[in-house]
């Protein structure tokens, strides 16, 4: 399935790029929650979470590491949250897998 996310990755749809190496993209959330709200995904096709397979994981190891390049470059080191919603019961709504890395501001413990 062609979501949002793979027409951004492809360059037919624009979106503010804050990180991107062959593969991985990260832009700006189009409906921010915080003063830093980046979207952090892989090129590849990944649909989420629960369908990350083993030869995924060293992927997902470099998405850790480009957050943790965006919190030193973006000043939020002191607090920061990266997260992801798999499925449709956890509120995913583009089914490209991305994790949320939210900071700038005090994040309170409601996470549901
Ligand atoms: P989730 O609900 O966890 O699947 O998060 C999807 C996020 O993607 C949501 O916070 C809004 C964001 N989003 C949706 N469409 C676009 C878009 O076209 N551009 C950008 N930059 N963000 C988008």
């Amino acid at each position: 399935m062609t979501t949002i996310f793979d027409k951004i990755i492809n360059g037919t749809l624009p979106a503010e790029k804050v990180f991107e190496n062959e593969r991985i993209l990260a832009i700006k959330d189009i409906h921010p929650v915080a003063p830093i709200h980046f979207l952090i995904m892989p090129k590849k096709s990944i649909r989420d979470l629960q369908s990350v397979k083993s030869e995924d994981l060293a992927l997902i190891g470099e998405m850790v590491q480009v957050a943790q390049s965006l919190a030193v470059k973006y000043d939020i080191v002191d607090g920061y949250r990266l997260l992801t919603n798999s499925g449709p019961e956890a509120g995913q709504s583009v089914f490209h897998l991305h994790f949320h890395l939210i900071g700038g501001r005090r994040l309170t413990h409601e996470l549901g």
